[in-house]
């Protein structure tokens, strides 16, 4: 009850398990739905040195992935065995093939991704939306550009470390501290990201990176709701806390993505912009558009 308190845009019924919208009984979309141009205008004014940032890290066959998610990446050259040409003109040409798990590496997180006792956005059911052959609603192809202010939360600088533990939670006010240290007040249409350090735990141990995370719960995701906020990102692979010191499960993002419609960034490399000291910066994400996708591979690109 105190959580739906914090959180007054989504008001449960005493009649249904689950969280109608705002945005009406058949949104979709959430809380893209505060993106707005003039957000657009005023975010482009932090562009002031033009350095850019990609936020997405690579992603190949040995990217850690949550629980059995894997990838295998096959370069293919189709019909082109023993060096054999197509035309007159010798036209050679090299393609490639991914299967695996979108919800790898870099990753946005649908609103169809996660729910609370198989109550999903908007009170979706999994019959209502859920197909082999994709979503029928929700799918991440509907999610419309994610453009505007972003800001970097530097839970390391915090801290006072370079890299945050696993299992470490963010309070609200340690959060509500990282806002007020980068000297700024969230808004409407702000994409958030918190910078942990963990992300530099990867590469020389994928195994202890993919066990276990720093992060918030749901108290300081209600919070960044509330806020207004489209939405959360972290230089980790799940966002939420791993392992939660109480035993809960990734109620953050119970929190953002079934109750409120915010999406979820993971794997985001902050380390450039929390090396630079940038806290805010323009924000920019097209992304892939699989037709009913519940994830998508993702390389935000930050501009200062
Ligand atoms: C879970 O599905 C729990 O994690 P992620 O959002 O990282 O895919």
């Amino acid at each position: 009850a105190a959580l739906l308190a914090a959180s007054p845009a989504f008001a449960q019924t005493d009649d249904a398990p689950w969280y109608p919208s705002t945005y009406g009984a058949e949104d979709e979309i959430g809380a893209a739905n505060l993106l707005t141009p003039e957000n657009v205008l005023s975010a482009k004014d932090l562009i002031t040195t033009g350095k850019t940032y990609a936020l997405g890290v690579p992603v190949g066959r040995n990217t850690p992935g949550f629980g059995s998610r894997e990838l295998d990446f096959t370069i293919m050259m189709p019909g082109q065995e023993g060096g054999r040409t197509l035309g007159s003109n010798a036209m050679s040409y090299v393609d490639d093939m991914i299967v695996g798990w979108v919800g790898l590496g870099s990753q946005i997180d649908g609103l169809g991704h996660l729910g609370i006792d198989n109550h999903f956005y908007n009170g979706n059911t999994p019959e209502d939306y859920v197909a082999t052959t994709g979503l029928t609603k929700m799918g991440i192809h509907n999610v419309p550009p994610i453009v505007g202010r972003g800001v970097l939360l530097d839970m390391a600088k915090l801290r006072g470390t370079d890299v945050v533990a696993e299992g470490e939670l963010f309070t609200l006010e340690e959060v509500q501290q990282a806002v007020s240290d980068a000297g700024l007040t969230l808004s409407s249409g702000d994409i958030v990201l918190f910078h942990t350090g963990w992300l530099s735990v990867l590469e020389d141990e994928p195994q202890r990176f993919a066990g276990g995370e720093p992060g918030i719960d749901a108290t300081s995701a209600a919070w960044l709701a509330e806020q207004g906020v489209v939405a959360v990102g972290a230089d980790t692979w799940g966002l939420d806390v791993v392992p939660h010191p109480d035993g809960t499960l990734f109620t953050a993002h119970q929190e953002l993505l079934a109750k409120n419609g915010v999406y979820i960034l993971e794997v985001m490399d902050t380390s450039g912009l929390a090396a630079d000291g940038v806290t805010d910066f323009f924000f920019v994400l097209g992304q892939p558009r699989f037709e009913g996708a519940v994830q998508a591979f993702i390389n935000p690109i930050a501009i200062k």
